[in-house]
């Protein structure tokens, strides 16, 4: 049977890496993001049917539509992948302007249950061997400074990811937190608005996760046997770990 993955934020970092991974193994796909001239590029560089959805996922309505409007070639989606998503504001959190915080929980938050409640019906008529990864993070399980609401928002997708589970029991629909660490995209880009720079030190002299490795992943826990559900993964690259409490002191 032909299988269809819908990707949230196909025109960077994992949602572009898990388009070349799903194409690869024939898998049709609906991309959708913001920039189309990338989603139109992209669709360019694949040999598999494509269908691009320019879509800002905080816009309900929007989402809705889009999801009403897919071709029936494109309808009976196999693997939604709600991976569209940032962060902002690297410093703490007296400094953050509101706007900030509002955005990553429009974005991350609201924008993953819009784009979810308008395919749950679809994935529950695709039943057996459905799946939702919907992507987390390590900043959703583990607290640092700078991440207060991007963190916070992460938590609630690891949350809305088990409880959907409880929802979905019998329908055959799996759902997957997958939750990285640190990995170079344009993530760090996007989080420091545009300090290539900031960016580029993060990544310098160590070795973060990559685009790829992320859509392996994502790939390996979407073609799984229908009768296995990995609940959360959380990856972090061999040169990270975790550091000692911070002590307050006189
Ligand atoms: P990128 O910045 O490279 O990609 C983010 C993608 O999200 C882009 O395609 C962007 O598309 C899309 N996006 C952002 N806002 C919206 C919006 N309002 N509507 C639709 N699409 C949107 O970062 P990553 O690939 O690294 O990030 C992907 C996910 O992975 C995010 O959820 C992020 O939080 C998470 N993550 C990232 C980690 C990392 O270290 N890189 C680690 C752990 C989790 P466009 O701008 O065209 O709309
Ligand atoms: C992104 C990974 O470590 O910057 O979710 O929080 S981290």
């Amino acid at each position: 049977m032909k299988k269809i993955a819908f990707i949230t934020g196909a025109t960077s970092g994992f949602g572009k890496a898990a388009a070349h991974r799903f194409a690869k193994e024939g898998w049709s796909l609906v991309l959708s993001g913001r920039r189309i001239e990338r989603l139109l590029n992209l669709k360019e560089e694949l040999s598999v049917p494509v269908h691009i959805m320019q879509l800002d996922v905080r816009d309900a309505d929007a989402v809705k539509q889009a999801v009403a409007a897919l071709p029936d070639e494109f309808s009976a989606v196999t693997a939604l992948l709600n991976n569209a998503g940032l962060a902002l504001a690297p410093q703490g959190a007296a400094q953050v302007d509101l706007s900030d915080w509002h955005t990553m929980i429009d974005t991350n938050v609201t924008g993953l249950v819009n784009v979810t409640h308008a395919l749950l019906p679809t994935l529950i008529k695709t039943g057996s061997g459905a799946s939702i990864i919907n992507v987390g993070s390590i900043a959703g399980q583990w607290p640092y400074p700078g991440s207060h609401v991007y963190g916070a928002s992460k938590a609630f997708v690891k949350q809305f990811s088990y409880n959907l589970r409880c929802d979905l029991q019998g329908t055959g629909v799996r759902v997957t937190d997958l939750s990285p660490g640190i990995a170079e995209t344009e993530f760090t880009l996007v989080r420091t608005k545009g300090d290539q720079s900031a960016s580029d030190n993060l990544y310098q002299g160590t070795t973060p996760l990559s685009a790829e490795d992320i859509a392996e992943q994502m790939f390996y826990i979407a073609s799984l046997p229908d009768h296995i559900n990995i609940n959360r993964v959380e990856v972090m690259p061999t040169r990270q770990a975790w550091s000692p409490f911070a002590i307050d002191r006189d």
